[in-house]
């Protein structure tokens, strides 16, 4: 029975756009007889991109699903998004890996990307293999690729294959272990073949330093290694699969997708040196009754459980929940339990997916991952498990998002549709974020960037047929007032038959920030009776809410009422609540009102080069630098920076920096608008009111 679990290989794709995963994919897919002939991203029909958004942009949006058998082996593979817009999803969907090939372009190099996804793999502590890709190209360098894997990737990179030949020349791929050539005609055939005579010094120069390195992995062969021995091959092999599943070395191998060189040999390493679902051993949760931890091994004769990672979402075809099997068996339908929504769900036809289409799988076992439909309450980082033997996996969190848009329909009466439609879309994207927010009547549609949120909107119209607009949000200010100031509301008003009559004096004091509102209860003497005090707090909570700078929310000040007078008949609730709310703006008006914004705080990540831009760039922000640190070959800035001035900056540090620039931010606080610019955005507040 585990025989069958040893022999899956569950491995993502991972590495910045365009370095060539989802070619990768598609090689591998037609060397295994998967695929019939080998799409190319150019002309649109690889099995892994498929969705029009992606066809457009010639690179991936979302993680692509396929299954290739290979010698006995299962493997799944996942293609994952290499562009930041699309990594919560590449995050998520790598929790379903039990290794990831790292595709790096020997043209570009290492990007920041590669380096994020590279901290998702040691966070899931996925052993990774490294692939040089594009070694065909023109510029295409595997020693400076290398060098810059060894700078930048921890465990240390470890040279297993070395080309033949460069750029246009590259023709082929020797195995340092095995110690032979392999070289590849035109339709990536290949055939073995002696070292080349001129790479015969330094494939055994690098031979050994190989072996010195895998031998490091294995205690009893170190040993024999020093004292002169020859390791047999078959030694190697099992110390290098030791040493990658232990995190003490990550191997390199090379090749190019789109020729098809060195494919062979990787999908020959991935089953015997990558991890099956046993050597990843058994996985922590918590037993929701008890909140114990719980373990599942991954063998089919423990309770059924596993995690859903992706959920697809089609107006025509519904739900499709991809998930991971952890332990246990499912049959072709059947019931699980969700542990996260505390219910049970029915499915009818376990899937495998495999690349746009899905196809009846008979069962699922521990390693396995399949998709079912159809699922009412089930989403994205859920655990799924047998109703009698409950568990609960924890997923990783929706990275946040970066940017946010206000969103108009651009026909009236499309807003229900919009939010309904919207809702079911972000089924498929938990790190879309899609807010009303009162005080400015604006629907903020938020992601990772804006080509993030570009293509929900772009699938919005394309699978629910409804059109709206992005433009920039709305800052949230906010009023205080930073001095202290007494003033009285007195409200009269003498009609037919009833009169009204209000009267109260407040104080008002400024709190702390983040403080918010206090009231209080001074008066004495009776000379406002108790059932009116209530009315005069509320009418200054009312008339607060529309601040009297520029009709902002008015934050952080104290409120002491102390005095007033009343009538016995005309005095009612509504006379006193206008009192306070007309006391309120007289008061805020003499006690030095001003107004406040929200400051972010950031942290951007950045190659060297574009310190200096990004520095000016900070600075004309109004951006506040609280620290710089060294993170490898980058550097890390700590800064704060008004909200107001960062609404784009997801797009425009890409612009700065060619896409080799990271950031995140939240919100920090909210401090004083500089005089000049609140004296701006008053008089625009005014106008707009008018
Ligand atoms: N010459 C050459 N081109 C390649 C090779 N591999 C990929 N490409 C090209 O590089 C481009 C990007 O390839 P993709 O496979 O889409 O890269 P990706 O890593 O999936 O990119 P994202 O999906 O955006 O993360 C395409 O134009 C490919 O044809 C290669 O080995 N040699
Ligand atoms: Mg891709």
């Amino acid at each position: 029975m585990s025989d069958q679990v040893e022999r899956i290989r569950n491995i993502a794709l991972i590495g910045h756009g365009g370095a060539g995963k989802t070619s990768l994919a598609e090689a591998l897919l037609y060397n295994s007889g998967t695929i019939k002939r080998l799409g190319k991203i150019e002309e649109g029909n690889t099995a892994m991109d498929f969705e029009p958004e992606e066809l457009k942009r010639t690179s991936s949006i979302s993680s692509g699903f396929h299954q290739y058998r290979w010698k006995n082996h299962t493997v799944n593979l996942i293609d994952t998004p290499g562009d930041q817009n699309f990594f919560s999803d590449t995050k998520s969907c790598m929790q379903a890996a039990d290794g990831a090939v790292v595709v790096i372009d020997a043209v570009d190099g290492i990007k920041v990307q590669t380096e994020l996804a590279w901290e998702f793999a040691k966070e899931f502590e996925l052993p990774c293999v490294v692939f040089i890709n594009k070694l065909d190209r023109e510029r295409a360098d595997f020693n400076r690729t290398f060098e810059d894997a060894k700078a930048t990737f921890e465990p240390k990179p470890i040279i297993l294959q070395l080309p033949i030949g460069a750029e246009a020349e590259f023709r082929g791929v020797v195995d340092l272990i095995g110690n032979k050539a392999y070289l590849y005609d035109a339709d990536g055939k290949t055939k073995k073949a002696d070292i080349p005579s001129d790479m015969q010094d330094l494939v055994k120069s690098e031979r050994e330093a190989l072996i010195e390195n895998i031998a490091e992995a294995d205690d009893s062969l170190i040993e024999k290694y020093l004292e002169g021995h020859e390791l047999s091959d078959d030694e190697l092999n099992a110390a290098l699969r030791k040493g990658i599943l232990s995190h003490t070395f990550v191997p390199v191998v090379c090749g190019s997708a789109t020729k098809n060189i060195g494919i062979n040999l990787l999908m020959d390493f991935i089953i015997t040196s990558m991890p099956s679902p046993i050597d990843r051993g058994a996985k922590t949760g918590t037993d929701p009754s008890s909140s114990n931890p719980a373990q599942r091994a991954p063998q089919e004769n423990e309770p059924f459980s596993g995690f859903v990672v992706k959920t697809l979402s089609d107006p025509y075809a519904g739900r499709l929940t991809i998930f991971r099997v952890v332990s246990g068996k499912l049959g072709s339908d059947g019931t699980f339990y969700n542990s996260n929504k505390q219910t049970r769900e029915r499915f009818n036809q376990l899937l495998t997916i495999v690349g746009k289409e899905q196809k009846p799988a008979a069962e699922a076992g521990p390693g396995s991952i399949v998709a079912v439909a159809k699922l009412k309450e089930t989403t994205t980082g859920d655990t799924l498990c047998d109703e009698g033997n409950k568990i609960q996996y924890v997923c990783a969190e929706p990275l946040p998002s970066l940017i946010s848009f206000s969103l108009s329909a651009k026909s009236k009466g499309d807003e229900d549709k919009i939010f309904s439609s919207l809702t079911k879309l972000l089924e498929e994207d938990p790190s879309i974020k899609l807010d009303r927010i009162a005080e400015t009547k604006e629907i903020l549609l938020s992601g990772l960037g804006q080509i993030h949120v570009e293509t929900v909107v772009e699938k919005l119209k394309r699978k629910f047929g409804v059109e709206v607009q992005l433009s920039v949000p709305k800052v949230p200010y906010r009023e205080t007032i930073k001095g202290k100031a007494r003033a009285q509301g007195r409200h009269k008003k003498q009609t037919g038959g009833h009169g009204q009559f209000g009267d109260c004096w407040i104080q008002i004091e400024p709190l702390p920030r983040g403080q918010g509102f206090e009231f209080v209860d001074a008066v004495v003497g009776g000379v406002i009776p108790r059932q009116y005090i209530p009315a005069v707090e509320k009418g200054i909570i009312e008339s607060s809410a529309k601040g009297v700078l520029a009709g902002f929310p008015a934050v952080d000040f104290k409120v002491t009422l102390d005095d007033g007078s009343y009538h016995a008949v005309d005095s009612s609730e509504m006379a006193f609540k206008i009192a306070g709310s007309l006391a309120f703006k007289k008061a805020v008006e003499e006690a030095n009102p001003t107004l406040l914004e929200p400051i972010m705080k950031v942290t951007i990540t950045t190659p060297d080069e574009f310190m200096g831009d990004i520095m000016g760039d900070l600075n004309g922000r109004r951006g506040r630098v609280l620290g710089m640190d060294n993170a490898g070959k980058n550097q890390v800035i700590n800064a704060q920076v008004p909200m107001a001035e960062f609404l784009s900056y997801a797009s425009d540090l890409r612009s700065m920096t060619g896409g080799r620039g990271l950031f995140t931010m939240e919100f920090s606080h909210y401090d004083e608008v500089p005089a000049q610019i609140a004296a701006k955005i008053i008089e625009e507040a005014k106008k707009s009111k008018e």
